[in-house]
């Protein structure tokens, strides 16, 4: 089929494959609680009733998992650490385990540190609105970069600040649930200097292979209407810049400094800690026009009226099971941006996520999803961005967050009675995608 023709990447190009913790492993009960287990406890928060409490039981198949993705023929795998399961007595040991059949297997095992499982106790102090928060993530990072530094040398602080802000603190639709509108920021702060405080506490125990996972993505204006070009620019303030600009060119955007903390200036220095790579996770670009004065629904989410901004549909695209377009030429756009705004302080980028949700194990629109995707990173390699990786999300179909388990972005299926396994189509593409790279 020519739609799923990938051309060559750079040697040493590393593929992988994502997952994170509280969407695949269950084994609830064998760790402290979540503020994602407090949320799912709560009737009417996610789609199908569902939790996580079992997920995809990786916490007691991770054997056959890792398995899948040495068959698979991956460079690396990034999963997620579960801040509460490393806290918890022998939680870490967990993690050992999953290193050493990874490296066994001849795959590199990529954490991240923090996908979103907030400990509950935590959250009970303030978490991510409170400061203390930021100082408690680089003394846990340390601990665990300090317990696996000896096999693991690629490394992620956080996932996606930017969502964990928007859909957690600002509209509440994901955990914590706090809908604090652009009062949320202060979250964004402290998460980016978590990240920052990490990046020396990880450097500390030797580690010299340090990055970020963050969403990005193209902001279109509905219309050249200067208020819908107006709330556009604040979008795209939003979602890519307030997270990229203090990260690589160590200051805030100037429209939004009211919205932050007191101070929150001084610690930029400390945010702008050097990265060795920028990780960039990219779905679909928003069509972002003047707010309408009513709630609006988009993809099945409830924007309040309350925003300086509304969410429009993209029209024209084919969309995924979701209701995301289907937009790779913006992924060579968002790139090249990039590379435009930041020039030399950008540092050699990893596209830490990319995929989409489709039914079906003869997945062929997932297929020509990853294919046309990989088109496009590649057509940003040849103007010149210096990319090093990209990894598919996911391996497993999984707990899609508020969407429960009526979402599947897995390359295997895996089935929700008997949690049986099944590579798809898109699972065989992509391992003769990856045979022929070598
Ligand atoms: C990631 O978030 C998460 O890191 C991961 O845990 C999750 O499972 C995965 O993606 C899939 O959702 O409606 O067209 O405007 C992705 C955050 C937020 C990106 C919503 C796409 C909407 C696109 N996503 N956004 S659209």
């Amino acid at each position: 089929m020519a739609s799923a023709a990938v051309p060559r990447f750079p040697p040493g190009f590393l593929w992988g494959v994502s997952t994170s913790a509280h969407q695949i492993e269950g084994g609830a009960d064998e760790r402290a609680p979540s503020v994602w287990d407090a949320f799912t406890a709560e009737p009417g928060r996610v789609r199908d009733g569902s939790t996580a409490a079992v997920a995809c039981d990786h916490y007691h198949r991770y054997r056959e998992d890792v398995a899948l993705l040495r068959d698979l023929g991956v460079g690396a795998y990034r999963f997620s650490v579960s801040w509460p399961r490393a806290e918890s007595p022998g939680g870490l040991g967990f993690y050992d385990r999953l290193v050493d059949e990874l490296c066994a297997a001849g795959v590199r095992p990529v954490p991240t540190l923090f996908h979103w499982d907030l400990p509950l106790a935590l959250e009970e102090t303030g978490g991510w609105l409170r400061r203390a928060t930021a100082e408690e993530f680089a003394r846990y990072a340390g601990r665990v970069a300090d317990h696996l530094g000896d096999r693991v040398r690629t490394w992620i602080t956080l996932n996606e600040p930017a969502e964990h802000t928007l859909l957690g603190h600002a509209l509440g639709v994901h955990a914590p649930g706090r809908a604090l509108l652009l009062d949320a920021l202060p979250a964004a702060h402290h998460q980016l200097l978590a990240h920052g405080l990490a990046v020396r506490a990880l450097r500390a125990v030797g580690i010299t292979d340090v990055g970020i996972a963050n969403s990005h993505g193209p902001v279109w204006p509905a219309s050249q209407d200067p208020e819908d070009t107006a709330a556009a620019e604040l979008y795209d303030l939003l979602l890519n810049r307030l997270f990229a600009d203090p990260l690589l060119l160590g200051r805030y955007p100037e429209e939004l400094a009211e919205l932050l903390p007191d101070g929150a200036a001084a610690d930029l220095e400390t945010i702008a800690e050097p990265l060795d790579w920028y990780g960039v996770n990219y779905y679909a670009p928003t069509k972002v026009g003047a707010p309408r004065g009513t709630e609006t629904v988009h993809s099945g989410l409830r924007l309040p009226a309350g925003l300086p901004f509304s969410v429009r549909e993209i029209e024209g695209y084919p969309r995924t099971d979701y209701g995301w377009p289907v937009v790779p030429e913006a992924l060579t756009a968002l790139l090249t941006g990039f590379r435009e705004r930041y020039g030399d302080r950008l540092p050699p980028v990893v596209i830490t996520e990319n995929g989409c949700s489709y039914e079906g194990v003869d997945d062929q629109e997932r297929i020509a999803f990853l294919a046309a995707h990989i088109r496009a990173l590649h057509a940003a390699v040849e103007a010149g961005v210096d990319v090093r990786g990209y990894f598919v999300w996911s391996l497993l179909d999984n707990f899609e967050w508020a969407e429960g388990y009526t979402r599947r972005f897995g390359l295997v299926h895996v089935d929700r009675e008997t949690l049986e396994r099944t590579p798809k189509a898109s699972y065989a593409w992509f391992r003769e995608v990856l045979r022929a790279q070598r």
